[in-house]
């Protein structure tokens, strides 16, 4: 299917510039080695086959209420009659408990809270796996994580296949036939044709997408109804099949959205579609597994079975198994603590303020909950707008995105902060180490030659801002900017974070750790909504981040590390109006960048991705701060759960398949709306 192998477990041997202590700027050392963490992951290995396969089979079946309930009564047509001709089957070898039995609940519990399901017009649904469930998306890389190296593709999902032209510039996608939306519409290629034309390439709406991102100047040709194909610029654009994946090659309904758009009624505006399908606008359209039915604001949103899945399990059972799943609108510290306690059935423990209470509570015998720990694959860091124009208000905020843009600015802020007790500070112990920034450590393509660390040193800190002319003038221990820069000010720089513990321990330390060195730091707690906005409108000074997978599996979301798009990194993002004004270095990782996407030889691609993560570090395009390991946790009471880590490829609930989870009769919880499926008002079909 795809051109190259890479990833996750193989070891890469490639020495291809001078060595790095001989090169190493000012100030600057090797990355401490960190101590060693037991880690207890081991992950068994399938082919892509024995994970998911195309076929038709003889007899299909679904819980026997729906049956019952739906069919014999008219009001839905029989199973066969709603799946696919080929649908899509999870293979029972790569299930740890086989084929399940209907029925039961799924309880999440997020921190996030839904924009709307417009995913379209970028709309998040509140994280921690809703997204996965409603978005679905061309193709799939969660479950990546368990493909032998050696056969490592990313996977098919509403493209059943693909191919590539000869001259490797043209791309071929196979969508599955005849598979519907849950309600009852046709999926077809004219879903694909909208989200791409009129809301990825439509300036006006935002987007998850941007076209470059897929592959410079993609373009796409619509075939017939379930044929599509891509043209690149350049040959062999292999990014392009990770890009079709979660977040930005997901489409909505078609369907249900163009009555929505300006460009199909001319009674609507841009940004009523943005703003359209609202969260309690529900049943949502979705592909999905579950299809959300209820919705209490600040509450709850109920999902229930989607009675015209396409997935199927090799003995013909219509997927999901788990007729009932719950997101529970709360806090994501709670996450954890309810599924350590039993209320809940799914954390990705990344809160290490609360690690060492998780862990007494896991070592009893009678903890309801397992735990996988995974390597230190985790890691925050402060992202410094670097866009010298977009969102800027007023002068403060022009004169703080210069100094954002100046790397001796950069490495006076790095050198002054002291890891060491940052990471003591969010937990003791050997979970966090000293991080530098770029990829994460214990990722497979990091090489700690690679790094470029500038350590604590306030004290040539305090030189380089001395050297910027920023001295305090007035006394009164923060350093002002230059008479001529902001009215002399004193220099006072806000970063927005997250409202969780981590967060408060983080801003605590760095607000004094920067008054040190004479800056005043104003931290600016957001939640979920209002960090995702701010940070998608490029409004802030800086930002407190949890990193993502991009730091792991870099091709998949490279306009989140090089700027190959305006939609680029989210610390230095343009518009049409505002562009992006990149400096040297970043048009050297541009071409870094499109070197990767194109190179089909693994080792060598490998090398380029440690030349980018060089780069980044030496440049300081963001600062590191710590990096650590996290766990997922899982109620014992559900079968079919992997080992996996809590983010490789994507976010564990998306690696897991939930759609395969399975939960014993005697052990199915009570189901808020048991025997149930959603049922539509034949108006939202416009
Ligand atoms: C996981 C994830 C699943 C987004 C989000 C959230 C957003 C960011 C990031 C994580 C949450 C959970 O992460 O923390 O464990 O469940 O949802 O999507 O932090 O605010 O914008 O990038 O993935």
């Amino acid at each position: 299917m795809n051109y190259k192998k890479h990833l996750l477990g193989i070891s890469i041997v490639c020495i291809c510039f001078p060595a790095l202590s001989e090169m190493l700027p000012e100030g600057a050392t090797k990355i401490p080695k960190a101590s060693e963490i037991p880690n207890r992951l081991s992950i068994e290995y399938f082919s892509p086959e024995q994970i998911v396969e195309f076929k038709k089979l003889d007899h299909y079946s679904e819980p026997q209420w729906l049956t019952d309930k739906y069919v014999k009564t008219g009001k839905l047509r029989p199973v066969e009659q709603r799946l696919p001709d080929v649908p899509m089957v999870l293979k029972t070898a790569s299930m740890p408990d086989g084929v399940g039995v209907y029925g039961g609940v799924l309880r999440h519990v997020i921190g996030g809270r839904p924009q709307g399901w417009n995913w379209s017009a970028a709309h998040s649904q509140g994280w921690g796996g809703i997204n996965y469930i409603v978005q679905q998306c061309l193709t799939r890389t969660g479950p990546m994580y368990q493909i032998k190296p050696e056969a490592l593709e990313v996977l098919p999902n509403l493209a059943q296949s693909w191919e590539w032209s000869e001259d490797g510039k043209a791309l071929t996608m196979h969508l599955i036939e005849g598979a519907k939306w849950s309600d009852g519409e046709p999926f077809t290629s004219e879903d694909v044709r909208f989200y791409w034309e009129d809301t990825v390439l439509e300036p006006r709406i935002p987007s998850f997408s941007s076209q470059n991102a897929l592959g410079e100047g993609a373009k796409l040709e619509i075939v017939d109804e379930y044929t599509i194909r891509w043209y690149f610029e350049k040959a062999s654009q292999n990014q392009a099949l990770y890009n079709m994946a979660f977040m930005t090659f997901c489409p909505g309904p078609a369907h249900i959205l163009k009555s929505l758009h300006p460009k199909y009624n001319d009674n609507v505006t841009y940004e009523d579609f943005s703003n359209a399908l609202p969260a309690n606008e529900v049943p949502t359209v979705t592909m999905g597994p579950w299809v959300p039915v209820s919705y209490k604001d600040d509450q709850i949103i109920v999902l229930r079975r989607n009675p015209y899945y396409w997935k199927v399990d090799e003995a013909g059972n219509q997927l999901p198994y788990i007729d009932e799943v719950r997101y529970k609108l709360s806090t994501w510290e709670s996450r954890t603590l309810e599924t350590m306690s039993g209320s809940a059935d799914f954390s990705n423990m990344e809160n290490p303020p609360i690690y060492i209470e998780t862990l007494r509570k896991l070592a009893s015998p009678n903890s309801p909950t397992r735990a996988m720990f995974g390597p230190r694959n985790l890691a925050f860091q402060i992202q410094m707008n670097m866009n010298p124009t977009l969102s800027v208000s007023d002068d403060r905020e022009a004169a703080i995105r210069q100094l954002n843009r100046d790397l001796k600015f950069r490495k006076a802020i790095s050198h002054a902060i002291d890891r060491k007790s940052l990471g003591q500070a969010l937990v003791k112990g050997p979970f966090t180490a000293e991080y530098a920034g770029g990829l994460h450590p214990e990722t497979s393509f990091y090489r700690e030659d690679d790094v470029v660390y500038y350590p604590y040193n306030p004290s040539l800190s305090k030189q380089y801002l001395a050297e910027l002319g920023l001295v305090d003038t007035d006394g009164n221990g923060v350093v002002n900017f230059p008479k001529e820069v902001n009215n002399g000010d004193d220099v006072e720089i806000v970063i927005n974070s997250g409202n969780g513990t981590a967060d408060g321990v983080f801003n605590e330390n760095l607000v004094s750790m920067m008054a040190d060195i004479g800056i005043k730091l104003i931290p600016r707690l957001l939640d979920s909504v209002q960090g995702d906005s701010s940070r998608d409108a490029a409004d802030f000074d800086w930002r407190l981040n949890r990193s993502d997978k991009e730091l792991i599996v870099p091709m998949q979301r490279m306009e989140w590390l090089a700027p190959i798009a305006e939609s680029g990194p989210i610390w230095h993002r343009g518009t049409e109006n505002k562009p992006q004004v990149l400096q040297p270095f970043e048009e050297k990782m541009v071409n870094l960048a499109h070197e990767i996407f194109i190179e089909r030889d693994a080792a060598k691609q490998a090398d380029l991705i440690g030349q980018l993560n060089h780069e980044m570090t030496k440049n300081v395009y963001h600062v590191g701060l710590v990096a650590y390991p996290g766990a997922l946790l899982v109620n014992k009471r559900i079968k079919n759960v992997p080992n996996a880590p809590i983010i490789a490829y994507q976010w564990a609930e998306d690696a897991v398949m939930r759609e395969r989870f399975w939960v014993p009769q005697d052990q199915q919880l009570k189901e808020l709306q048991p025997h149930t499926v959603p049922e539509y008002k034949l108006d939202t079909k416009k």
